[in-house]
C-alpha cells in the first residue's frame, strides 16, 4: 500500500504533493514501483494535528482520486479518511476502500456507508485522538488491549452490515504508543494476525524509528522501514503502508523467496 498524502503538514511529505498533478505523477510512480493499493489522505494524522475541515479535505482528495481512477492500472485506491462525507465522494470518484484511522468511530455514519458500498474497511487503533494522543500513553498490556479493540471494532462493523471479507486490521503503530509499545506490538503481532483478518502495519518512517537509530530523520529512516515491515511479514502481516515502495517490495520479495513461500506480484 504505497501512501499519497495530499497535505501541507504530513510528518514526513508535507507539502510535496499538494498540487493534484504532482499527487498523482507520484501515485502512478509507486504504482510502477509495485504498489497495489494507493491510499489517499487530505489530513494529517500526525501528533498533534488538528482536524482539517470537510470541503478543504475533499478539495485536496477528490481531484487526486479522480484521476488516478481516469488513469487506471494494476491498483485499487483507498481513501484515508475519517469522515463520511470523504469516504462517499472519494467513493463516488473511484476508491473502493476506506482507511479509516478512528476504526468506524469518528463519523457515525461511516459504518453504515462501507456497508452500502460494498467497500472494503481498514480498522486501526488508536488511543485517543491525533491531538493529545501521545501524552502518556498507558496500557496494562499494549498487546492484549489493541487485540481488544480490534476485536470490538470488528464486531460492530459487522453488526452494521460490513462482511468480515471486507475488513482488515490494523494495530495503529505509532498512535498513542510509545516506542516501547510499538515495538511490543511487532514482537507480538502474530497476536494480532491470530484474530483471522488480513492485518496491515504501517511502520514508514515513524518516529520511533528515528529514536532507536540516534535521532534519524524522517528521509533517513528507510533501513528501519524495510526491518520492520520484514519482520512484520514473517510475524503474518499481509498489507504494508509505506512511503517507499520500490525498497520495501523488493525487501519483501526476497526475504519471502529466502524462506521459500514466494510473495505472488510486485515487480518480480
Ligand atoms: N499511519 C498514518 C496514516 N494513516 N493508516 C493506517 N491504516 N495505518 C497507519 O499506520 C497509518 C495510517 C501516518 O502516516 P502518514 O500518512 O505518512 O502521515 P500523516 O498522518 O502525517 O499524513
Amino acid at each position: 500500500m504505497g501512501v499519497i498524502n495530499v497535505t501541507p503538514d504530513s510528518f514526513s511529505d508535507g507539502g510535496r504533493y499538494l498540487d493534484p498533478e504532482a499527487a498523482v505523477a507520484h501515485g502512478l510512480a509507486l504504482a510502477a514501483d509495485g504498489a497495489a493499493i494507493l491510499d489517499v489522505g487530505g489530513e494529517s494524522t500526525r501528533p498533534g494535528a488538528g482536524p482539517v475541515p470537510v470541503q478543504e479535505e475533499l478539495r485536496r482528495v477528490v481531484p487526486v482520486i479522480e484521476a488516478l481512477a481516469c488513469a487506471g492500472g494494476d491498483f485499487a485506491l483507498s481513501i484515508d479518511t475519517t469522515k463520511m462525507d470523504v469516504a462517499r465522494a472519494a467513493m463516488d470518484a473511484g476508491a473502493r476502500m476506506v482507511n479509516d484511522v478512528s476504526a468506524l468511530r469518528s463519523d457515525p455514519s461511516m459504518a453504515a456507508l462501507v456497508a452500502e458500498r460494498g467497500a472494503g474497511c481498514c480498522l486501526m487503533h488508536m488511543r485517543g485522538e491525533p491531538r493529545t494522543m501521545q501524552d502518556e500513553p498507558r496500557y496494562d498490556d499494549v498487546v492484549s488491549d489493541v487485540k481488544a479493540f480490534l476485536e470490538e471494532r470488528l464486531a460492530f462493523a459487522v453488526g452494521e452490515g460490513v462482511p468480515e471479507g471486507k475488513i482488515w486490521l490494523d494495530p495503529g503503530i505509532g498512535f498513542g504508543k510509545t516506542a516501547e509499545h510499538n515495538l511490543e506490538l511487532l514482537r507480538r503481532l502474530d497476536e494480532i494476525v491470530a484474530i483471522g483478518l488480513p492485518v496491515v502495519v504501517g511502520t514508514s518512517r515513524k518516529s520511533f524509528l528515528g529514536k532507536l537509530t540516534g535521532g534519524r530523520a524522517e528521509g533517513e529512516r528507510l533501513p528501519g522501514t524495510i526491518a520492520t515491515s520484514v519482520l512484520a511479514w514473517e510475524r503474518g502481516a499481509s498489507v504494508f503502508r509505506v512511503h517507499d515502495v520500490a525498497a520495501v517490495v523488493d525487501a519483501l520479495l526476497v526475504t519471502a523467496a529466502t524462506v521459500g513461500s514466494p510473495i505472488v506480484g510486485g515487480n518480480s
